[in-house]
């Protein structure tokens, strides 16, 4: 019989699936293709799979725009295919949980076709439909109902010329923001997640779910002023509506983690204290924001491991008595973390992902393992935006250069944290496409992988794999990593991590030297990999902010607006 609250001695392992493994050799990822990599998952020890989405989908966001949420996309596979895998990791005693992507959807779904259609369409409050700005032409520049922008870029706003109004859409123009005001929204979406929690799944991981409640007021232009609502009024009555509509009464075991960008510490608390029945865990983005400026991701600044200590240490400290810390360095939106926060140069790498996985797993929370971080993948070689597959990347190039910014200037920040260097293709061998495909890969794969690939370091017990390995079983093994306190020792010092747990009379002290890790250049970011820039901006100059977000707001300049 699991304990409500298992997962804090479990260890999640996430799956982007177009980029993990393909079985049928059209060069895209799919779920018999992880069925044939379980024993990876097993060796490396996790108890947990996230699989980002495989719903029907155009693919313009690569998945997070779902068109049916009660289907598998075909580039994926089948839904008999998904319940093979639920099987399949059930019978190795593992868990999946699905990635929930319900603050928006596809423009493709049928909710908003039909919502699209009139005015007056039954659907037509299942979306955010404003008029322009009083005095303004709709289509026109500055029309919009409010000053939103896009977090790929772009006015957070699209004129649809048919019903003469403008619909929000916080992410790209295909993925409108569905009106979590509307009842009939939140009971459409409760009772999907039923159907896949009958169906086995054991959990979710929730997409932006910290976005869903936006603040509505009657003064034109409505929606209030603020350029996105993070932690909106009614977010936490939505989750523990959602609780008591989906998880209350089901037996332990589920797993729900929300991801929060730009949520502080206290908000954190309120999402995760076990007696409000909302989260489990959250995704939070304070160190993933460090080295994002006034300007938001692409402004880059320089960080340093005492930014990276004082961040982890206030969430240790925050969620000391309440609630619970996710563990994460990476996924399939950040850079990978061995060329963001360690050092990829051949000779650092392997110690370098090793300290950085060392630091991670032993801190109180829960880890999740970014497909290919546990052989310490690196950043991928982007010569040109021609080589990005990445709407938020593509997108941010081309708002970039049409600000002003010098297009060298703007590939460098793009080589740093585009999220195309986290789902090049996962590196199984040193065989042409690392044994990802038989075919041509959507994505090209790292050309290291002759170097860096799992079969390469399931042989070498001092492969970052193997390291990896023992951090997992040495969590499972001994109580004090999972349920330990945690001290952080020597805050002030510039390269060493030290931190100390205690249970009882169980005492863990961790020692590490991340003098290996390199920040980010206050000029420009150092590409580690791919050619230096011909021309850095001598500081990074601060983009317009309609090139994207910034989930930190609090920070000086901080994306007010344009
Ligand atoms: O990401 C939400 C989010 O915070 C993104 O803005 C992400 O941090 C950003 O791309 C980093 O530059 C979620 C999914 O993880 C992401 O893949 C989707 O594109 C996005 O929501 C929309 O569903």
């Amino acid at each position: 019989e699991l304990a409500r609250d298992w997962w804090k001695s479990a260890v999640a392992y996430q799956v982007y699936p177009r980029s993990f493994a393909d079985s049928d050799g059209d060069g895209i990822g799919d779920i018999p293709g992880i069925r044939r990599h379980l024993d990876h998952l097993e060796e490396l020890g996790v108890d947990v799979l996230w699989l980002s989405p495989v719903y029907r989908s155009p693919m313009d966001d690569n998945g997070y725009d779902i068109s049916d949420y009660h289907d598998v996309d075909p580039l994926f596979g089948t839904l008999e295919d998904l319940d093979g895998l639920i099987a399949d990791l059930h019978a190795r005693g593992m868990k999946l949980v699905m990635d929930l992507v319900v603050n928006h959807t596809s423009s493709a779904h049928p909710w908003f076709v039909e919502s699209r259609r009139s005015t007056d369409d039954p659907k037509r409050d299942w979306y955010w439909w404003r008029p322009p700005r009083p005095g303004h032409e709709g289509g026109a520049p500055g029309a919009e109902p409010n000053d939103w922008v896009s977090v790929f870029s772009g006015p957070g706003w699209e004129w649809d010329g048919r019903t003469s109004e403008y619909y929000l859409h916080i992410f790209a123009t295909s993925q409108p923001d569905l009106n979590w005001e509307n009842p009939e929204v939140r009971q459409a979406v409760y009772s999907m997640m039923n159907w896949w929690l009958d169906r086995g799944v054991d959990g979710f991981r929730m997409d932006v779910i910290n976005l869903i409640s936006k603040p509505v007021t009657d003064e034109p232009p409505g929606l209030g002023e603020m350029i996105y609502v993070l932690n909106g009024p009614k977010v936490h009555d939505y989750l523990r509506e959602m609780y008591d509509a989906v998880f209350a009464g089901r037996p332990p075991g589920l797993l729900n983690v929300g991801e929060t960008p730009g949520t502080p510490v206290e908000q954190a608390r309120l999402y995760t204290d076990p007696e409000r029945h909302e989260l489990d865990m959250v995704f939070q983005f304070e160190h993933v924001d460090l080295d994002s400026g006034p300007g938001g991701k692409w402004d880059v600044v320089p960080m340093t491991v005492r930014h990276l200590k004082d961040s982890f240490g206030r969430w240790q400290a925050g969620l000391a008595d309440v609630g619970w810390n996710s563990l994460y360095l990476g996924n399939h939106d950040q850079p990978r973390c061995v060329s963001r926060y360690g050092d990829d140069r051949p000779e650092h790498r392997v110690r370098s992902a090793k300290a950085l996985a060392t630091v991670l797993h032993l801190h109180r929370g829960t880890p999740y393992v970014y497909q290919g971080d546990e052989l310490g993948m690196t950043n991928t070689v982007l010569r040109t935006v021609d080589d990005c597959r990445d709407i938020e990347s593509v997108n941010a190039y081309r708002a970039m250069v049409a600000g002003g910014t010098d297009p060298e200037d703007a590939m460098a920040r793009i080589r740093y944290k585009s999220r195309d260097n986290a789902r090049t293709p996962m590196q199984w061998d040193d065989s042409e496409h690392a044994g990802f495909t038989t075919g041509s890969p959507w994505l090209a794969a790292n050309p290291n992988h002759t170097e860096i690939n799992a079969a390469a370091q399931r042989k070498d017990p001092d492969s970052v794999f193997h390291h990896y390995r023992q951090l997992i079983a040495l969590r499972h093994d001994d109580p004090v990593v999972a349920h330990g306190d945690f001290t952080m020792l020597l805050p002030e010092h510039e390269q060493v991590y030290a931190f100390e747990r205690r249970l009882g009379d169980r005492r863990l002290l961790v020692v590490a030297n991340l003098s290996e890790t390199r920040t980010s250049s206050p000029t420009c970011p150092r590409p580690r990999t791919g050619r230096a820039p011909s021309s850095c901006s001598a500081t990074p100059a601060c983009p317009p902010t309609t090139t994207g977000s910034c989930w930190a707001p609090g920070r000086p300049g901080s994306c007010a607006g344009p």
